[in-house]
């Protein structure tokens, strides 16, 4: 079987608290973690477009919900990250709103979990990941910026990662600078949106349909 390839990703949308999601596709998966942990990095390095997500040296910068239309077929959302202590107490309430009503629309079928490779997971992290299992939301683990540690030690820390968090003991090392881990990624994407699509369909361009 040929390896699963993005042929191509467009920007459908940005969602805030109202909730008007874009029409559903047949599969739906989300990247969450701390602000500044990699998440529209990640998503430009597996869309080999660096210029898709906006991307920033400051937290905060994703505000809303980003929706990417991939392939014609299936959606990568990326989401505002969390623990970013300059935020007002407002500002963190609406995010709390926002994340939630997304998480439990029922709409997403899979969230990759992004933890910096070389820091240990959070309050915030084991919230996210406790809030995960309480829900049967499937999710990947996945350990950024792998490129800042060095390659012998990325493997086990990722797993440390996984399990401090309070998920199964394995996490994917990935780097967007170096594009470490970006084609098991890409083999994990592609087994999650072939489960929700016919196969003819999963690697070809669906014709879009007027929404
Ligand atoms: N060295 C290294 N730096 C990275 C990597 N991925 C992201 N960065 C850097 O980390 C910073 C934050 O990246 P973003 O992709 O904007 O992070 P985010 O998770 O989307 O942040 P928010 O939108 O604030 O939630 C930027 O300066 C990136 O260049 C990586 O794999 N390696
Ligand atoms: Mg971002």
């Amino acid at each position: 079987m040929e390896p699963f390839r993005i042929k191509k990703a467009v920007f459908v949308t940005s969602v805030g608290q109202k909730g008007d999601y874009p029409e559903k596709r047949p599969a739906e998966i989300a990247l969450v973690g701390r602000s500044n942990v990699g998440k529209s990095s990640l998503i430009n390095c597996l869309t080999g477009n660096g210029k898709l997500a906006r991307i920033s040296a400051a937290p905060g910068k994703t505000r809303l919900v980003n929706y990417y239309l991939i392939n014609d077929s299936f959606y990568l959302v990326d989401l505002p990250g969390y623990g970013f202590a300059q935020r007002s107490k407002g500002e963190r309430e609406s995010w709390g709103q926002l994340m939630e009503s997304y998480l439990t629309s029922g709409r997403v079928d899979h969230l990759l979990l992004l933890l910096d490779i070389r820091h240990e997971p959070t309050g915030e992290d084991r919230q996210m990941m406790a809030f995960l299992l309480y829900h049967s939301i499937p999710f990947t683990v996945v350990a950024t910026k792998a490129d800042k540690i060095a390659k012998s030690k990325r493997q086990s820390a990722a797993n440390r990662n996984a399990k401090l968090a309070g998920a199964p003991p394995w996490g994917l090392p990935f780097s967007s600078e170096m594009g470490e881990g970006r084609e098991a990624l890409l083999a994990r994407l592609g087994s999650i949106v072939g489960e929700k699509l016919p196969a003819s369909q999963e690697n070809e361009a669906e014709p879009l349909t007027e929404a």
